[in-house]
């Protein structure tokens, strides 16, 4: 059960962060209102929430969760596959949990913390566009010590393996129809997103309350009937960025 949290407030320079989703520009307005929507909701079901000020200059700042891997026992600083996004680890480096011992992914490894779901003791990792073998391999190394039980997965579709993969609590898992042929996943008790909404693929499981984006109707019927308790937040600003709910905090 996770305590804290960790976000960090979108920059002015919002509008210059990576994209492939052709949405258009973020209005940093908006972005703000529904970053603090965010906040509130972590703070709701009982988190402790550290906003990190925004980081200018390194306009995908406000995806945190891209930039480290706390287990219990460990954290991670990552080395993002994205070179525009290095000069954002010093400071998450500064702001991570001080009970436990910190490692960093080295060169030339590439690893993003978008790519990485840990449920209880084991952890898929993502091979991606941003995170690559060494890097994963590291992770993988940092670990095993620690009894979890690491899988590699190639994520094909997306950015990130968390674009196309969430925990719903328990041994449920939320995941588009491509990943769920995968046999990393056997014995899991998986729920496919339909296709036309993939984006609702990201979802984020707070102990008890299920948080989605709003405006993906047939997966939050799907979800419902499967008496999850859910929250819907407008994340249409990030989404123009290929960000999600789970990016815009790390939880520990
Ligand atoms: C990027 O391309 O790196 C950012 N615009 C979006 C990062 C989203 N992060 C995540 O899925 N964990």
């Amino acid at each position: 059960m996770h305590r804290f949290a960790l976000t960090r407030e979108p920059g002015s320079d919002l509008f210059r962060g990576l994209t492939t989703a052709g949405l258009g520009a973020p209005d940093l307005l908006m972005a703000r209102a529904q970053h603090a929507s965010y906040v509130a909701a972590l703070r709701e079901q009982g988190l402790e929430v550290t906003v990190l000020p925004a980081l200018e200059g390194c306009p995908d700042a406000c995806f945190v969760e891209d930039t480290a891997v706390i287990v219990p026992g460990l954290s991670v600083v990552t080395r993002p596959g994205a070179p525009s996004r290095r000069g954002e680890t010093a400071t998450i480096a500064a702001a991570l949990p001080v009970d436990r011992p910190q490692v960093t992914i080295a060169a030339p490894g590439t690893l993003d913390g978008g790519d990485v779901l840990v449920v209880d003791r084991t952890c898929w990792i993502g091979l991606s566009g941003r995170t690559n073998a060494e890097g994963a391999g590291q992770l993988v190394e940092a670990l095993a010590p620690l009894g979890l039980d690491c899988r590699l997965v190639p994520v094909g579709e997306g950015l990130h393996l968390k674009s196309s993969l969430s925990h719903l609590g328990g041994r449920r898992l939320l995941m588009t129809e491509q990943l769920a042929a995968l046999d990393v996943f056997a014995g899991w008790d998986i729920m496919v997103v339909p296709a036309a909404e993939a984006y609702a693929c990201n979802a984020l499981w707070l102990d008890g309350r299920l948080l989605v984006p709003t405006g993906y109707p047939r997966t939050v019927a799907l979800l419902a009937a499967k008496g999850l308790a859910l929250l819907e937040l407008d994340m249409s600003e990030y989404r123009k960025l290929d960000g999600g709910l789970t990016c815009l905090s790390l939880r520990f």
